[in-house]
């Protein structure tokens, strides 16, 4: 997170960290078994026994009394983004406490308004040069209208139906590492899952906000997957 401010311990406590073989990317807990991350992450055909999934982290890559690491059972490929099961352990997934606690999801009619205040954060690269993660930050990010967003000087058709944008002047943006990581929006108090965040060209480029998986529009088959159980996995 570039531009953001260091969170407090336990102030995000859907945040997931993923290692993926030798890469990194952050995720959302839905609910005790089911992670939503970014598709980017997975594409790479990447082996379920060589992820593993902590929850409960503050630091990045340091695990302590409050974080629990669950291999991974499945996970579920979409264009835009990805879902993981995780493995039970000793007959459970995760269990809640001050510091493991998942997200809300918005309905599929939710919106946020255009220019919405809603918050980012990872451990993901603080400037775009960086070459290491970062303790857990936090920043405010607006949501951008997508006609501005899918308009030729910004992102031109590279939008599509499913994603939104969200910046800040080029001041607050998520960065290498906070893929698969939340967009969080509040509504009286209770933070919904709004978007993943995604992609974006470079980190806090004016002119090129962050790019998000738009929550809303894929709610109702998350729903099917992480109360059902469907076919399609890997
Ligand atoms: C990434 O590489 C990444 N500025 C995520 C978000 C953004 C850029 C890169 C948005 O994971």
């Amino acid at each position: 997170i570039l531009g953001g401010s260091p969170a407090l311990p336990g102030s995000h406590p859907w945040m997931a960290a993923l290692y993926i073989s030798d890469e990194f990317c952050a995720g959302t807990v839905l609910s005790s078994c089911w992670i939503a991350s970014a598709a980017h992450c997975f594409l790479r055909n990447q082996l379920k026994s060589e992820i593993r999934v902590v929850l409960g982290q503050h630091q990045f890559n340091i695990s302590g009394l409050n974080t629990r690491t669950f291999r991974v059972q499945k996970y579920i490929l979409h264009p835009n983004y990805t879902l993981v099961k995780l493995k039970k352990e000793n007959g459970r997934c995760a269990q809640w406490n001050s510091f493991i606690r998942p997200i809300c999801l918005p309905e599929t009619s939710a919106t946020f308004p255009d220019h919405s205040c809603c918050t980012i954060s990872g451990w993901g690269h603080t400037h775009e040069k960086a070459n290491s993660y970062s303790p857990l930050m936090e920043g405010q990010v607006r949501i951008i209208p997508f006609s501005a967003c899918s308009s030729p000087e910004v992102y031109g058709t590279e939008i599509r139906s499913g994603m939104i944008c969200a910046g800040r002047d080029s001041c607050v943006d998520a960065c290498q590492g906070d893929s698969g990581g939340p967009l969080a929006c509040e509504c009286e108090g209770v933070s919904f899952l709004y978007g993943i965040i995604s992609w974006g060209d470079g980190c806090g480029r004016s002119g090129k906000p962050g790019v998000y998986t738009h929550v809303p529009k894929y709610v109702d088959w998350i729903n099917g997957v992480i109360k059902g159980n469907r076919k399609n996995t890997t």
